[in-house]
């Protein structure tokens, strides 16, 4: 195809509770959503960089400038542009990878779109629906995180996973498993908010059966989560550090993951996640599909993704009700502690225009030169 505009859009939109990590809390989701359009056609791209560089180097008035600037340019200067060739066009500007993959989404979402194929379709999806995993910020007290797991369980997620940090690590699991018993699949997420020398924090760990640890150290500590992996019985799991297939089959030779964390923006784009899962399965590396507070748009892509046979682990696809109150696409729902996949051709429904404009705070154009 011939990209004939890209609009971005920046969304504002309230998220129905806090949301606090190791690195700060989100009240509000500021996301970025790329809009390609081609003749007729148009494809949308969620970008998940959030409004600070604190989960990752890239944000999003980053992300706006290198696609406004740099790689925007690149895709509507270029004769031809197919969602499998995005990655290399945009191959000379180094790294960038969450805009990269917005790019490359809403390129693919045309093409899908055009074509009347399903993303799921396209990937080669195995199942029509994918188990739901809940993540849980951290709260102002045990008692406080208690009830809100515990309404979460009612609701029917099948997997919970809770963000620590140091001070906020062995007691809110032992709250969890005394109020909720051994049985519940329960991880952690430290978003590299620990180091080496807190071992003894995750050796206690161990005694509480957890599915994983995520991420417990320095996104370039490969090396050290490695020393971890083998200090500790609960598997190490890494998300920030796996940014490429590259760094996957890293890890994955030095043993500092045995499960990992797919994440599509932070691995530039929706062909690299499923490279990496496609490496993993080789190798008998679990994967699991991450989240990034994602509006309709990227949430129902990543259900698709994670309907590939390697995601053996509940992944962060929660409803979209566990973050927003209204969706700007139809709302992605729980039903029996499953998400469906969306069968529609293209990567998700397309937006609501009145409720996209509802929140659409910031818009941009640039058009083929
Ligand atoms: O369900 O979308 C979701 C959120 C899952 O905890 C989640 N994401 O580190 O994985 C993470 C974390 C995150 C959220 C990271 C926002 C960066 C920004």
């Amino acid at each position: 195809m011939r990209l004939d505009g890209l609009e971005l859009r920046v969304v504002r939109m309230p998220l129905v509770a806090p949301f606090t990590t190791s690195f700060g809390t989100e009240t509000v989701r500021e996301a970025l959503l790329v809009h390609a359009v081609s003749g007729d056609d148009e494809g949308w791209g969620e970008c998940v960089a959030m409004a600070g560089p604190l989960y990752s180097s890239e944000y999003l008035d980053g992300v706006i400038d290198v696609i406004t600037r740099f790689l925007g340019p690149m895709l509507l200067g270029a004769a031809t542009v197919t969602a499998e060739t995005v990655g290399a066009l945009l191959e000379p500007v180094v790294g960038h990878r969450m805009a990269k993959a917005a790019l490359e989404a809403a390129v693919l979402d045309l093409q899908l779109r055009r074509a009347g194929v399903s993303f799921a379709a396209y990937l080669g999806a195995t199942r029509d629906r994918v188990p739901s995993g809940v993540s849980v910020g951290i709260q102002p007290s045990i008692d406080d995180l208690v009830e809100v797991v515990g309404g979460y369980l009612d609701r029917g997620y099948v997997r919970i996973k809770i963000k620590i940090r140091p001070g906020w690590d062995v007691a809110p699991v032992r709250a969890l498993r005394e109020a909720f018993g051994p049985g519940i699949p329960l991880q952690v997420d430290a978003n590299s908010a620990f180091t080496l020398a807190d071992a003894a924090v995750f050796r206690q760990l161990d005694e509480f059966g957890l599915l994983l640890i995520e991420q417990p150290l320095y996104e370039d500590d490969i090396r050290l989560h490695a020393e971890l992996a083998r200090m500790i019985s609960t598997p190490v799991c890494l998300d920030e550090s796996i940014v490429s297939a590259r760094a996957a089959a890293d890890a994955i030779a030095l043993g500092a993951a045995s499960v990992l964390n797919i994440k599509a923006g932070r691995v530039g784009g929706y062909l690299e996640a499923r490279r990496i899962h496609d490496l993993a399965v080789a190798n008998g590396v679990a994967v699991w599909c991450g989240g990034m507070l994602e509006t309709g748009i990227g949430r129902s892509a990543n259900a698709a993704l994670a309907a590939l046979p390697g995601f053996t682990l509940p992944g962060d696809i929660s409803a979209s009700d566990r973050f927003y109150e209204t969706d700007i696409t139809p709302p992605v729902l729980i039903e029996d502690g499953h998400v469906a996949v969306p069968q529609g051709p293209g990567m998700s429904p397309l937006p609501i225009p009145e409720l996209l404009d509802a929140v659409t705070v910031r818009t941009s154009r640039s058009t083929r030169p």
